[in-house]
């Protein structure tokens, strides 16, 4: 088979257009998601109808990204077993739909953190941002609260309720409660043949006092002996563990893609700041701190054959919607992806 290039798609009104996606050079097929409630089952008639519209335009959908974990079941509330059965349901439904693989995250509250989603870069560019002085001095439950560019999906009555009621859980207790779910979860996908790829913490440290587990390789491979499946993989995002040098990310790629614990391979390039600050650049290895093309050899060296695709790009060229969710510099992305590894494959 061989690594399969993919692309990040919404379902959302005025997204990207399917047809130009297929025009990027490489990319075979897009990781869709259904706009469904956190918590509620996805009905297999939604996600064939989703797989079918896809297939439309000669690409393939293999991939969820992602089917989100209720807070429920972080936090290990009674109702938690309600909406793991749920989850499982999902997940059955997804694997009858030929679905291979599926992005989640267990990161408390917020996703992947932001203090800015317009900075211009000396390109005229803009990107996304991180100031450990402003995560540092914000209360997140002002009101003026904004600091991400993914929905917020709770008031700040429930920000609150939910805020403190991790002040109980902890680090160890959030441990706890991902085993709970693993435990429940990994023995159904792997029977649904539905490869589960956890999504590490953006950035890979606590925000606000909550606690983030999926940080680095003790806590990794803490993770991955929990249950110890290749259907208990990761998705690993080198932006995401690139924000502090402290991770070696050729290595960690080599060490997990040859045990066959990552089933996606989220790559893109990030510029490290001084003080746990960054910004993101383009993918280009000189444009931020990481090396690209060791990142890919890692990928090879190790026999990859699962998925990568681009992740954040800049806004370039004009073009308005979803900070780091565009298409132009995405898919320069993964051009520039494709390019590394027919070089180094060859
Ligand atoms: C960020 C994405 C994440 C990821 C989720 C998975 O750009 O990689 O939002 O999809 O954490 O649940």
């Amino acid at each position: 088979m061989g690594m399969k290039m993919i692309f990040r798609w919404y379902t959302k009104a005025n997204g990207i257009d399917l047809g130009y996606i297929r025009q990027i050079p490489g990319v075979t097929g897009i990781a869709g998601e259904l706009p469904n409630e956190v918590g509620e089952i996805w009905k297999l008639e939604d996600i064939l109808a989703l797989k079918r519209q896809v297939e439309e335009y000669g690409l393939e959908m293999e991939v969820i990204e992602s089917v989100k974990v209720h807070e429920d079941i972080k936090l290990g509330r009674k109702s938690r077993d309600l909406y793991i059965n749920n989850y499982i349901e999902t997940i059955r439904n997804l694997g009858k739909a030929g679905i291979k693989v599926v992005c989640y995250d267990f990161m408390p509250v917020f996703d992947w953190m932001r203090t800015e989603t317009e900075r211009r870069l000396p390109d005229g560019s803009t990107v996304l941002a991180y100031d450990h002085e402003v995560i540092k001095r914000t209360d997140p439950l002002r009101g003026d609260f904004a600091l991400c560019d993914w929905e917020m999906v709770y008031s700040q009555k429930e920000l609150k309720d939910l805020i403190e009621s991790y002040e109980d859980v902890g680090q160890e207790g959030l441990w706890r409660n991902l085993e709970y779910f693993l435990k429940a979860v990994i023995p159904e996908a792997e029977k649904a043949g539905v490869r589960m790829a956890m999504h590490p913490d953006d950035p890979c440290w606590p925000v606000f006092g909550l606690p983030r587990i999926i940080t680095n390789e003790e806590n990794i491979d803490r993770f991955l002996a929990i249950e110890d499946s290749p259907y208990n993989a990761l998705t690993f995002c080198t932006g995401s563990m690139g924000c502090t040098a402290d991770n070696d990310l050729p290595r960690l790629i080599g060490k997990y893609a040859s045990a066959d614990r990552i089933a996606f391979g989220h790559v893109r390039n990030v510029k490290r700041l001084s003080g746990r600050s960054f910004e993101e650049s383009a993918h280009f290895s000189k444009a931020g701190s990481l090396n690209m093309v060791e990142i890919m050899k890692a990928y090879i060296d190790a026999g990859y054959q699962g998925y990568i695709r681009p992740d954040h790009g800049r806004r370039i060229w004009g073009e308005k919607g979803g900070a780091g969710y565009g298409l132009y510099d995405r898919a320069l992305g993964a051009m520039y992806l494709t390019g590394i590894w027919e070089a180094l494959e060859k």
